[in-house]
């Protein structure tokens, strides 16, 4: 069967997610699309020449019963209400990052899809489908390094614009890392500290960057993250662990060698789109893989959601203190139902 999918929100990200659903992955098919923007709702339209209905309300979208399933691509701050009005509307839900904005929001969207007696959200932490992550959390289930006792992080963009503030380096960036570092080791985090080193002169008066956040696991890991979203050369994610026996990393994938008179080069990609193009592939065929089986999604749930929001405020708590900030536990009976793979 086909999944039959509406999109809310036809910005940067919606745009390529309703690009690959059409010209790469299979079983599903966009079939209606909104966005607070109808300029932008149109512009992908014509863009991609889809034959999808333009809804003017995200309201009259989710009353459609000819769709299955959404996807979520508006900015963070407008998630939680367009989930909680999916899962009222019984459609499941694939959700960018992050879940929503607040812990009380994400905990309202958990309670709203418990209710519901089944799970019908995925969050779009795609480096859990990245091929290079997962094969570095194999290597650490292994155990053939021993434990991990430090990881290293390096997220930086290219530039962003005038509308990313200090505060968005935490709930638009980080919180990749928040989310996959936990997956990665199978730990939760316990405080935060956050330094502001001297700031480059390419972020404009709202912004400090660079940023470094130290985390503490609850085992005692120690993760230090490094967040330049103004580095100008490129988009450079880095993830290194190091363990008792041995220590791995990822690092820039290598796209060329050039060569030319006098100097050996790489290119660098420059975005988000291309280094997780397989990532993002993965996790939304997935998606559409299970729910076109009547399936529950099987990705990250809207638990992991929720943890990453709460781990992200104290992170955010710590910007403004310059303290270590305890991380508040998850409630422990969301703790079980989590899917980092540890087995807890
Ligand atoms: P964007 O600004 O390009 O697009 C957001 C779109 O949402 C805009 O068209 C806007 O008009 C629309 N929108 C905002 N509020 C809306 C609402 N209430 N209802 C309907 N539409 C609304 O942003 P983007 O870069 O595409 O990011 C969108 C989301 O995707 C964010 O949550 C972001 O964190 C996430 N994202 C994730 C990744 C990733 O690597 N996983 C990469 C980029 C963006
Ligand atoms: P964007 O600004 O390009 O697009 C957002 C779109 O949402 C805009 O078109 C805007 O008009 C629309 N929008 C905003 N509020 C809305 C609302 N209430 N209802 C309907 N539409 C609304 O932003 P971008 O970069 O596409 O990011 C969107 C989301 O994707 C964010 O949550 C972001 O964190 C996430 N994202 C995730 C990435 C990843 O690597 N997983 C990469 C880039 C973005
Ligand atoms: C963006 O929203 C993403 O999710 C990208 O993966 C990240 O690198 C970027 O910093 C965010 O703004």
């Amino acid at each position: 069967v086909t999944v039959r999918i509406g999109v809310i929100g036809t910005g940067a990200i919606g745009t390529e997610h309703i690009r690959r659903v059409e010209q790469r992955l299979s079983g599903g098919k966009v079939v209606a699309v909104t966005d607070i923007s109808l300029d932008a709702a149109r512009r992908c339209i014509n863009a991609l020449q889809l034959d999808a209905r333009l809804y003017d309300s995200e309201d009259d979208l989710l009353q459609d019963p000819s769709i299955d399933a959404v996807i979520i691509a508006s900015s963070g701050p407008a998630h939680e209400g367009s989930v909680l009005k999916a899962i009222d509307a019984g459609k499941y839900v694939f959700v960018e990052k992050p879940l929503a904005t607040t812990v009380n929001g994400c905990l309202r969207i958990v309670q709203a899809e418990e209710r519901t007696g089944k799970r019908l959200i995925q969050v779009g932490f795609m480096r859990r489908y990245d091929p290079r992550y997962m094969a570095l959390k194999s290597e650490i289930k292994s155990g053939r390094y021993g434990a991990p006792l430090i990881v290293r992080c390096v997220h930086r963009n290219a530039h962003v614009d005038e509308r990313y503030t200090t505060e968005m380096a935490v709930l638009d960036t980080l919180i990749h890392e928040i989310d996959v570092i936990r997956w990665l080791i199978g730990d939760e985090y316990v405080s935060v500290q956050v330094l502001y080193p001297r700031g480059t002169r390419y972020a404009h008066a709202r912004l400090q960057d660079p940023q470094i956040f130290n985390l503490v696991t609850q085992s005692g890991v120690v993760i230090t993250a490094e967040v330049f979203v103004n580095c100008q050369y490129g988009y450079d994610i880095q993830c290194e662990v190091v363990c008792e026996d041995g220590v791995i990393s990822i690092t820039v994938p290598k796209l060329l060698d050039i060569f030319r008179t006098g100097f050996r080069a790489q290119p660098l990609m420059q975005d988000w789109k291309l280094r997780f193009a397989e990532a993002y592939d993965a996790e939304l065929q997935d998606f559409i893989d299970h729910v076109g089986r009547g399936d529950e999604p099987a990705g990250p749930s809207s638990v992991d959601g929720y943890i990453a929001t709460l781990v992200g405020e104290a992170c955010v708590l710590a910007q403004v203190s310059g303290e270590w900030v305890t991380i508040p536990r998850p409630e422990e009976d969301l703790i079980v139902k989590d899917s980092l793979g540890y087995g807890r």
